[in-house]
């Protein structure tokens, strides 16, 4: 049974496990959910995952799995080719600590409930949400750019020469950066690994202006 991915062409979290799956060459089953149109609430979905969020990967028919970074695990574990980690323990502990900083200190705080609940709770206009997500982007992003250009580990991908869960974080993050006009001219480094990520097929096929549902 080919593995189905829950998701939508604009979620980044979604565009995360599509490059995963490109880069070790899993075909999948593409299941779109419009978010603008809450379909991630709609009662079929909620009984697949309460949590209400995408993206989320059913794999063989049976095990529904949530949290786009799990599910790198996941597949990094039950396809260790091509593997998306380093092999050394504190290696594996910098790419992974460079992906959470993404996925847990930017992404939460920029997610479309968030952005709704300012909208809605506090009465935010759209360009006071532009600068709520550019404010937590670059929160973040100016130590990420510190990291990845300060270190000797850097090739030229986030770590070393070929792609992990950072670049996957980095590639994704950015494309949400460009819809609220982030100022990338502050983080040289982001921007050559993201041009370079951008050259790899995996990485182009996952994108959203790819995806059946973009619009
Ligand atoms: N930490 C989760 C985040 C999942 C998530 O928040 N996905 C977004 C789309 S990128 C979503 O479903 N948002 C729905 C909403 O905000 O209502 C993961 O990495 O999978």
């Amino acid at each position: 049974v080919k593995p189905v991915l829950h998701n939508y062409f604009r979620s980044s979290a979604s565009y995360r496990v599509r490059i995963a799956l490109a880069l070790k060459g899993i075909d999948y089953e593409y299941a779109a959910y419009h978010l603008r149109k809450n379909d991630h609430l709609s009662a079929s979905f909620l009984a697949l995952n309460p949590q209400g969020l995408l993206p989320a990967l059913q794999w063989e028919g049976e095990v529904l799995l949530t949290q786009s970074l799990a599910i790198l695990e996941f597949l990094e574990e039950i396809q260790p080719s091509p593997a998306l980690l380093p092999v050394d323990p504190a290696e594996r502990a910098r790419v992974r600590s460079l992906s959470l900083m993404i996925a847990c200190e930017v992404h939460p705080l920029n997610n479309l409930r968030v952005l709704q609940e300012l909208r809605t709770r506090f009465g935010a206009d759209e360009a006071s949400v532009a600068e709520w997500f550019r404010h937590w982007v670059n929160t973040t992003f100016a130590p990420l750019e510190q990291q990845l250009s300060g270190s000797t580990e850097t090739g030229d991908f986030a770590h070393g020469n070929t792609p992990t869960f950072a670049d996957i974080c980095i590639v994704a993050q950015v494309a949400n950066n460009a819809r609220f006009k982030v100022d990338m001219a502050p983080y040289p480094t982001i921007g050559r690994i993201h041009a370079k990520c951008m050259e790899v097929e995996a990485f182009q096929s996952a994108a959203p202006a790819r995806q059946p549902d973009a619009e």
